[in-house]
């Protein structure tokens, strides 16, 4: 609806999928029509190189696995394959859709993936950040952050570290993360919580903030958050090592009235690296340095640090993963902001799956980006 790039998700397998193999070499040839032969998949040699091979829908998964069985590691790295319903010959939209082997099966692995982002299988659940100093019993509330969460066929929650690594395996990120943030959104809007909202956003997830973000943005506003409640907390920092990508996210969110959080900073040159050079409004110090830092006089001097680099950058710390009183009093004492973890309270659901008719109802309300963007200036 917003965002035809992140929100379209390939369709690769069909009831009878006929799989366009492009092999590296002849002999990568001559293995697989040799596999297909023994397996009687119906098989065409269409030319030098390519090879049509035409597989029932309950034969997908045997189907990937003797390939990648009958070719080695390299062979099978360097294979190149798009899929079609028809053995005709390959429309430009189907060879657009062309990738590796290795992509092919995870996502034949992540249809369970595709399909719970298809039927909104998920839910975004809420945990407090608090004020430093706060009384456990009742804590001052400053935020929430919203966690999400997605099930499987069976209604099993998936571990959403799962979920995540999967997508980025099969080609999925782009979709699951829209995904997440536009639940945050709207399990946030409908649970009627106060404060702010942390919304957790993985970078390498867009190609262009300016144009990907704007479906984020856009519905921030239908949803009647202000921009000011809504702050990005940008995770796997680490992995970024494009800085001007990373500046581009921050001053986009900046321009368009949102905070920006930094996840899991940590004692690493790297953490402290990002913490000078983007300024965020937030940032978060890393789990492994909070645990039994009452104890641990290292800790409470990589922590301290960290809490004056961010004073300099008028930065405010958040202390995530707090599980005892000794921790949250160490953290108050050594100047963090606001606490969040076990402590004070465990992620909660907070409402019903939005239902199928709901979500349509709000789609219908909302106007299209053009509009919004000529409205909000998103452009
Ligand atoms: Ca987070």
């Amino acid at each position: 609806m917003w965002c035809a790039e992140c929100e379209s998700i390939d369709e690769y397998f069909y009831s009878n999928t006929y799989f366009w193999l492009f092999l590296p070499t002849s002999e990568a040839i001559d293995k697989v029509t040799k596999m297909a032969e023994y397996a009687k998949y119906p098989l065409e040699n269409v030319e030098h190189r390519c090879l049509r091979v035409q597989v029932e829908q309950g034969q997908t998964g045997n189907f990937l696995n003797q390939l990648n069985g009958c070719l080695d590691g390299p062979e099978f790295g360097g294979t190149k394959v798009t899929t079609s319903a028809q053995p005709s010959q390959l429309s430009i939209e189907e060879i657009g859709r062309m990738t590796t082997a290795e992509v092919l099966t995870r996502r034949y692995q992540a249809q369970w993936l595709a399909q719970a982002m298809d039927k909104h299988s998920y839910e975004s659940w809420f945990q407090p950040i608090v004020r430093a100093g706060s009384d456990v019993t009742d804590p001052s509330i400053f935020a929430h952050e919203s966690l999400f969460r997605i099930f499987d066929a069976n209604e099993s929650l998936i571990p959403p570290g799962f979920a995540f690594s999967l997508a980025e395996q099969s080609n999925l990120l782009f979709a699951l993360d829209l995904t997440a943030r536009r639940s945050a959104v709207e399990y946030f809007s409908r649970a009627k919580l106060k404060g702010k909202v942390f919304i957790n956003f993985n970078p390498s997830s867009i190609y262009d903030p300016a144009y990907c973000l704007r479906a984020t943005a856009s519905a921030i506003n239908e949803l009647g958050l202000k921009p000011a409640d809504v702050v990005f907390e940008i995770v796997e920092t680490h992995r970024a090592n494009d800085m001007n990508h990373l500046k581009g996210i921050l001053s986009f969110y900046r321009s368009s009235g949102f905070g920006v959080a930094l996840d899991d900073i940590g004692s690493g040159w790297s953490g402290l690296n990002l913490l000078e050079q983007l300024r965020p409004d937030y940032v978060k110090i890393d789990m492994e340095l909070i645990s039994d830092i009452d104890e641990n006089a290292y800790k409470q001097n990589i922590v301290k640090h960290l809490i004056q680099i961010a004073r300099k950058n008028r930065t405010e710390v958040i202390a995530e993963g707090i599980e005892t009183e000794a921790e949250a009093e160490m953290l108050t004492e050594l100047g963090a902001d606001y606490l969040q973890g076990y402590y004070f309270a465990k992620p909660k659901r907070y409402s019903d799956r939005i239902s199928a008719e709901e979500r349509e109802s709000i789609y219908q309300s909302t106007r299209p980006i053009e509009e919004a963007k000529k409205a909000h200036q998103f452009s």
